[in-house]
């Protein structure tokens, strides 16, 4: 086994338990994450769970997580960065959730061009786990099933696009995004649910477009380019699709800090093609 193994296993063995115990933590309060929004238990608990499995790996570092204000120090190796429970506010109306790993090879801040692999497990019916690595040419599926992980399939983005999924309201949204929004949201149909590993996983299977732009409320965006974004552009762009904060790959972005948010599209080329095109004109 070599060190991307060791963290693969680490992930799918902690990924496997939070699947099989979640509803104990959904409905559980905590307190605020570093960047000011509301926990609820089960992201501290899923965060904890990682933490114990990763840090103890030979080959780990750095652990950082988007519940944590800082990067915990474990020694050489990878920093990993975590979002543990992505998309969390799902559980309560018992809807999906995921999570997000990006394995860097540099000290954080760093930018998505240092990931020599990324996951992303999707607790959905049945819970799938993708991984894309520097050292495989393929996006590798797995299925996580009674403490096994079997291999699923793999993933290249679907050449034509059928779906959609854009975050945020109309009133809090810049006017040339949302006429974008009303031309794709005319030819696509609809798919936004609220927790990104779930409906860009909709993305990935149907083809199109998932967006979470600059708003009033977020505006830099909402999602976190260490734990989410960048993670996410690298699957996403090893699977054949494309990536963009607006102007640029995901994984060219430069985070200003360990929390830093971006603008973030995920999907097929063309249709990131169209938004780099409608926000810089
Ligand atoms: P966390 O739950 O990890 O904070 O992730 C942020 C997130 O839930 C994304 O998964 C999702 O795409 C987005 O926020 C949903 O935001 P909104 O409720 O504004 O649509």
């Amino acid at each position: 086994m070599n060190e991307l193994d060791s963290v693969v296993n680490a992930v799918q063995q902690t990924a496997h338990y939070v699947n099989m115990h979640l509803a104990d933590h959904a409905r559980t309060g905590a307190g605020t994450n570093p960047s000011g929004e509301d926990q609820i238990g089960a992201d501290v608990w899923a965060d904890s769970l990682f933490f114990d499995k990763l840090s103890s790996l030979d080959c780990v570092g750095a652990y950082a997580s988007e519940e944590r204000e800082d990067v915990v120090d474990c020694g050489d190796g990878y920093s990993v960065a975590i979002d543990p429970l992505d998309g969390s506010s799902n559980l309560a109306s018992n809807n999906s959730v995921g999570t997000i790993i990006g394995v860097y090879d540099a000290d954080l801040p760093a930018s998505g061009r240092e990931l020599v692999a990324s996951m992303m497990v999707l607790y959905g019916p049945y819970t799938t786990m993708a991984v894309a690595r520097d050292d495989s040419d393929t996006v590798q599926e797995f299925l996580l099933r009674d403490g096994f992980s079997e291999r699923w399939g793999t993933f290249r983005i679907p050449e034509e696009a059928m779906v959609v999924g854009l975050a945020g309201k109309d009133s809090e949204r810049s006017e040339e995004f949302n006429t974008l929004a009303k031309e794709l949201e005319h030819d696509l149909k609809l798919r936004y649910g609220g927790a990104t590993v779930a409906d860009l996983a909709q993305v990935l299977e149907y083809g199109g477009l998932f967006g979470y732009p600059k708003t009033a409320v977020y505006p830099e965006g909402k999602l976190r380019v260490h734990f989410e974004a960048a993670p996410l552009a690298y699957l996403v762009e090893a699977g054949g699709g494309g990536s963009t904060d607006g102007t640029q790959s995901l994984l060219d972005v430069e985070p200003t800090g360990l929390h830093a948010r971006t603008p973030t599209f995920l999907g097929n080329e063309e249709l990131i093609e169209r938004v780099e095109t409608a926000l810089t004109e």
